[in-house]
């Protein structure tokens, strides 16, 4: 763990998260040490903004410095990948939400893990994951929301699929709230708790 890592993300120093996190792969940390830095940094900015202490603006610069991160991360991961794909997966932030930082980790884990990931961004709505699945024919589907709002959209995905003919293809959900009482609600196969977990599910569906 690299606390000054951590600090440079929640205080928004957008240049040295990035020039430090270059340095700490330099001397040969990991990806997975550094996105978990990033993991904890998000937290405590979800904390301050739940708390008043951090604002809109703020939460979009920590996206912001997410994703300069991941990008310089992600290329150093795929050199180790494999280069097999274990399966596709349509993944995507449901519709009318678009929190995406932990879809984005998400979809990162699942690529450097030997899947192929088709990523619809966000507000995806229903008919454009089943018109992936078809598309890609993928027999995974990774669905993201944060809001409480996102569970109904989840819930007409699932049943969008199945209206489509496409039952055998296998759901899973996360997100913010998302627990297991919800993915009862939502009728998905399966709720993960974090990136690791969606690996773990992808794997076993495999
Ligand atoms: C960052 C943030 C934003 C950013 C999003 C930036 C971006 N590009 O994503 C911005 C500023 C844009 C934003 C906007 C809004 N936000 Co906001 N946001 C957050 C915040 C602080 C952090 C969310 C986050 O990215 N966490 C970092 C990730 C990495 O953490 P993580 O959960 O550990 O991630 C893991 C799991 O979620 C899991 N996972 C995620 N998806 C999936 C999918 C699968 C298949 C699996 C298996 C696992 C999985 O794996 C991830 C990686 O390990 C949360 C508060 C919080 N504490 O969560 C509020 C929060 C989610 N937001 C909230 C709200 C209300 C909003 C707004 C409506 C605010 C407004 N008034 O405009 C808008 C929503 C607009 C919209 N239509 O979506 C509320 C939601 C409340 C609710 N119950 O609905 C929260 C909870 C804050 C709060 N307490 O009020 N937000």
């Amino acid at each position: 763990m690299s606390q000054e890592l951590i600090d440079a993300i929640t205080e928004m120093r957008e240049e040295d998260a990035v020039a430090l996190t270059g340095k700490l792969l330099d001397s040969g940390v990991t990806p997975l040490v550094i996105l978990e830095d990033c993991r904890q940094a998000m937290s405590i900015i979800g904390v301050r903004f739940e708390t008043g202490e951090s604002f809109i603006p703020e939460l979009i610069l920590a996206g912001e410095v997410m994703s300069q991160i991941s990008a310089i991360v992600k290329p150093r991961m795929s050199q180790d990948s494999q280069s097999k794909k274990l399966g596709k997966i349509v993944l995507g932030t449901v519709q009318g939400d678009i929190h995406d930082i932990a879809k984005d980790i998400v979809g990162f884990m699942l690529d450097i893990n030997g899947f192929e990931v088709i990523d619809l961004g966000v507000d995806v709505p229903p008919a454009k994951f089943v018109e992936a699945v078809k598309q890609s024919g993928a027999k995974i589907v990774a669905l993201s929301g944060f809001l409480t709002l996102a569970y109904d959209p989840m819930k007409f995905t699932v049943q969008a699929l199945k209206d489509a003919g496409l039952s055998d293809v296998k759901v899973m959900i996360g997100g913010g709230q998302i627990d297991e009482q919800i993915r009862q609600y939502t009728g998905a196969d399966i709720y993960g708790k974090d990136a690791m977990a969606a690996v773990a599910i992808a794997k076993s569906w495999a």
